[in-house]
């Protein structure tokens, strides 16, 4: 792709953009890989804009209660999981009209060769791509729209969603190329500490997904202490004790994962999981790690079914985050728009 000039982000100023589809129940995947690194970035004062992406989640079927459901359950998982709406932006995402337009316009700009690399597209679509919507197709270049709407510099993502935000930084590249001029930041994929991809717990072969047909497969933000207990208990593991070293934990994909969900609820690296559990069996291990996604889930869910139980709060709130997500992205679609050629007389 067409190189960005090396001090083009000195341009903007620091700001994060990140999403969620409210497409069902929360994982421990998402709370660790993206939710939990949200919290992170509000309370070390940077900018944050965060958006439960309902525009993304109808690329596949979407029951429409259910999907009105699921938004407000997952605004509560943010707010219960310390996002602070008014240190935070958070809204969700078709109530910022923008977010659709500056979709189509960047439709106009990727090429379909990027589009056909897409790995989540062919994950998704597999062998059944003539069935699929378009929209699931174009789901990257609306993912794009979400971060360059904002001019957001930093968007914290797990591993998945990285071959994204590369996507993001050619469709702005190609746009300041063809239209010459230094109009969006390149941004930065985010992607930091010891979960940013956390596996199925009945394959370590495939990530942790809220669409997955099998609840046993993942930890939901919302499952009790029973359910999680058992959920580790059950987890797919081989026979062996953990290991004395981390490169033990080598060809060993779900150990790996387990030990790496562990290091990254309790805020400490690999090493200091393998330094404190090697040499232990999974008989001792599981439930250590079962008691420690309880001490760490089970308030935030508390905290969830609380605001659930006022869901007119939670649609006021993310109405004022609209309102606050549309005042900065008018401008600037405003501004795409003029940039490339069309007439704004009213
Ligand atoms: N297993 C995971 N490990 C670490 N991070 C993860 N994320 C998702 N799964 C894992 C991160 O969560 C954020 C929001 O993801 P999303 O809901 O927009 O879509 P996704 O990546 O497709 O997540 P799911 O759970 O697999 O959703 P479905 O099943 O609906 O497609 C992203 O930052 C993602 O990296």
């Amino acid at each position: 792709m067409t190189d960005q000039p090396a001090d083009l982000n000195a341009k903007f100023q620091k700001r994060i953009f990140s999403g969620i589809q409210p497409s069902g129940n929360l994982t421990l995947g998402n709370y660790l890989g993206a939710l939990k690194r949200f919290v992170q970035k509000q309370d070390e004062g940077i900018e944050t804009i965060y958006c439960l992406v309902d525009l993304h989640a109808i690329t596949v079927w979407q029951d429409p209660e259910a999907l009105r459901r699921q938004t407000r359950e997952a605004a509560a998982a943010f707010i219960a999981a310390g996002i602070d709406p008014a240190r935070s932006i958070l809204f969700n995402q078709s109530q910022v009209s923008a977010h659709a337009e500056m979709g189509w316009l960047l439709n106009c700009v990727a090429r379909m060769g990027w589009m056909n690399r897409m790995t989540q597209w062919k994950d998704k679509a597999g062998k059944n791509a003539e069935k699929q919507s378009l929209g699931l197709f174009a789901y990257p270049t609306l993912m794009a729209a979400d971060i360059l709407l904002y001019h957001a510099t930093m968007v914290p993502v797990g591993e998945d969603q990285k071959q994204h935000v590369e996507l993001t930084r050619d469709i702005a590249a190609k746009f300041n190329h063809d239209y010459k001029v230094d109009f969006f930041p390149s941004p930065a994929p985010l992607i930091e500490g010891a979960a940013t991809r956390v596996m199925s717990l009945r394959d370590g072969s495939k990530k942790m997904s809220k669409s997955d047909p099998s609840d046993a497969s993942r930890i939901n933000m919302t499952d009790d202490a029973d359910t999680i207990a058992k959920k580790f208990r059950k987890a797919v593991t081989d026979p062996e004790p953990l290991p004395e070293t981390l490169e033990g934990l080598e060809g060993r994909a779900e150990a790996r994962n387990l030990v790496n969900v562990y290091a990254a609820l309790a805020d400490i690296s690999p090493e200091q999981v393998i330094a404190e559990f090697g040499g232990k069996g999974f008989g001792t291990f599981k439930p250590a790690l079962a008691d420690l996604a309880v001490s760490k889930l089970e308030p935030i869910s508390t905290e969830m079914s609380r605001l659930m139980a006022d869901p007119a709060e939670i649609d006021r709130i993310l109405g004022v985050g609209a309102e606050k997500a549309d005042a900065i992205a008018q401008p600037i679609l405003a501004k795409t728009l003029d940039i490339m050629g069309m007439i704004r007389s009213r």
